[in-house]
């Protein structure tokens, strides 16, 4: 597996050095074009004949292009949630009921056409670009587990409806043991309308690592799409894909994800300015491209450089993801896999890059409309690790356990990584540093000389501080459970209460409210003074400004700050563990 070009300029075969041996190339419209080059924003709603792949007596598939039914086009402007419009909902009692189901609003999404148009939100010049005309096929795969009717059938749709159909060798969806009705003989007997749908039933729950490594084994395009099953695929989202890897056959790419917005599915843009991150949790992030990436790139839709993907909406070369030995089949139901592939795809060769004329709408929910069965933050812990365990450097993993104190203490088992290390060493990999230095210079390896961190557990009431998933407002106190991850702060040497990357401040009702002040979550800079806590040995943290100290409301809820007193049981304090200087 070679690159074709690693340049920046793509350097295009003409079509004179191809060969046609399939009839149906001869069938595609307008091949005049010498150039090699041609555009594409593919939309049946835009044409009169559409190109459909029939099988003939051998079971081999055609391509045809048949007349299209005109008098059903174009579509009622005017019906719900078209281009890309929301909906909103009244029928608060529905929606509550569609969101238990579904984790998203069902409701509305039923009432939407599975064919709805889309705003076109790419970025400037993407819909007059060239793409080769000889693209790769692919093979798209969708894997599923509870997922709801119309958001399933608006994903295949799209995808049909969207893609020139000779670049789609099979549309592959895997039920991972689902177990709402629908999605059985109904399904099986609406897809046959489409030829070039495959189902495999999982009779086991497989995961969504393992169920995608299922749908790539019977894959025979050249290149894999991997979708998530609530998506909805734009004009010309799939031939720039196709393209980068035309040019470079160890380019892993992603749409940009636009948001359908779960409550009203409205469709929006994310704009062209984000790229994957991580933090040192191991959670994906969303970051603004930094200034070296926006230095490098001339236009705004020439690709992005993106340390990580979001990990759900990619395509790689089919050989490229098996040099990179696929997924970590130790990888359990969900979490981890995205990072593993982004990290292994910089550190062993390939390009990891966001598309911003390739876009694709994802439902992004709250909550999983399906069990985790090990435990979800379990889960995604021991695949956090496993990632670690691999893919990091000895001083990057000790970076990772100062800042997760519990999995350490927990002592979770990640199994037997013995294999993917040999993995990372066959391949000659570079090493974690070289991926942080080169394609993630923003990202600051922490500084291990906090002071203590871990839980922040209050004595007095057995009871430990926790986000509740907050990124800015108030905290709680909560039953400490000794996962780390929301209950998980940090005390730096500057005398800073951390959580990630933000910081614990005091808050101050106003003075009618007669309240005492709260404890906040919110950015660190530009707060200085505000930021100062003292923690003495007795276990008081003070808040040295306002000399106050951290207490906790009667009912036992919320963290406040309250007079120091020489003796009390709530203002006393210990996180899980302490470092000296
Ligand atoms: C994101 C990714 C998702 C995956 C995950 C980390 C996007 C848009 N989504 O979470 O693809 O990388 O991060 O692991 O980047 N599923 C199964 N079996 C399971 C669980 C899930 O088939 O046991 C399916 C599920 O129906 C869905 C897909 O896998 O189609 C991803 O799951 P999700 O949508 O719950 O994950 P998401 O988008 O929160
Ligand atoms: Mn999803």
């Amino acid at each position: 597996l070679r690159n074709q070009d690693d340049g920046e300029i793509p350097t295009v075969k003409t079509s004179s050095e191809r060969h046609h041996t399939s009839t149906s190339e001869s069938t595609v419209a307008s091949r005049e074009n010498t150039s090699g080059l041609k555009p594409f924003n593919w939309s049946p709603q835009w044409q009169k004949q559409q190109e459909t792949v029939r099988y003939n007596d051998d079971d081999v598939p055609v391509h045809v292009v048949e007349e299209l039914d005109v008098t059903t086009m174009p579509r009622d402007p005017d019906a719900p949630g078209e281009n890309g419009e929301g909906i909103i909902d009244d029928d608060l009692e529905k929606v509550e009921e569609a969101f238990k189901i579904a984790s998203f609003n069902q409701h509305v999404s039923d009432q939407i056409s599975i064919e709805r148009s889309l705003p076109d939100v790419r970025a400037e010049g993407c819909n007059a670009s060239l793409v080769g005309d000889d693209l790769p096929t692919t093979s798209v795969i969708i894997c599923f587990c509870e997922e709801s009717w119309s958001t399933l059938l608006r994903t295949v749709h799209s995808v049909i409806n969207r893609s020139p159909p000779r670049l789609i060798k099979e549309v592959i969806l895997v039920d991972d043991a689902s177990s709402r009705d629908h999605l059985k003989k109904k399904l099986d007997d609406y897809m046959t309308r489409f030829p070039q749908v495959k189902i495999i039933h999982l009779p086991e729950r497989a995961g969504l690592i393992r169920a995608r490594l299922r749908g790539a084994a019977i894959a025979t395009g050249e290149v894999l799409t991997f979708l998530d099953s609530h998506v909805e695929c734009a004009v010309g989202w799939l031939e720039p894909l196709l393209d980068r890897i035309r040019l470079n056959r160890r380019a892993v790419v992603c749409p940009s994800i636009d948001v359908i917005e779960m409550r009203t599915f409205r469709y929006s843009s994310s704009g062209h300015m984000t790229r994957g991150g991580f933090d040192w949790r191991m959670h994906f992030r969303w970051n603004t491209v930094p200034d070296y990436e926006m230095a490098r790139r001339k236009t705004e839709k020439a690709p992005i450089r993106s340390p990580t993907m979001a990990g759900g909406l990619f395509s790689i070369h089919k050989m490229f993801f098996e040099e990179l030995g696929q997924y970590d089949p130790g990888l359990e139901i969900w979490g981890g896999e995205n990072l593993e592939l982004s990290f292994k795809t910089w550190m062993c060769g390939g390009t990891l890059e966001i598309l911003p004329c390739s876009r694709v709408g994802h439902i992004f929910r709250q909550s999983q409309p399906y069990r985790f069965p090990g435990g979800g933050m379990q889960t995604v812990q021991r695949n956090s690790l496993r990632v670690v365990q691999v893919w990091m450097d000895e001083n990057h993993r000790k970076a990772f356990y100062a800042v997760n104190p519990e999995l350490k203490y927990m002592n979770i088992s990640y199994g037997d990584v013995g294999e993917r290390r040999q993995l990372r060493e066959r391949l000659g990999c570079k090493s974690f540093q070289w991926y942080l230095d080169t394609v993630y210079k923003e990202m600051r390896v922490p500084d291990l000389t906090f002071q203590a961190s871990g839980e922040l557990r209050n004595l007095g009431l057995n009871l430990c501080l926790d986000t509740l998933g907050n990124t800015e407002g108030s905290l709680a106190l909560y039953p400490c459970h000794g996962l780390g991850d929301r209950q998980s702060f940090l005390y730096n040497w500057e005398n800073h209460l951390r959580h990630e990357e933000l910081c614990l401040v005091p808050y101050f009702p106003p003075p009618e409210e007669d309240r005492p002040a709260e404890l906040h979550i919110d950015w660190c800079e530009g707060q200085d003074e505000k930021l100062i806590w003292k923690h003495t040995r007795k276990g008081k943290i003070m808040h040295v400004q306002t000399s106050l100290c951290l207490d906790v409301t009667d009912d036992k809820r919320r963290p406040i700050l309250t007079e120091c007193r020489k003796t009390s049981r709530t203002q006393r304090w210990k996180f899980l563990k302490y470092f000296d200087k």
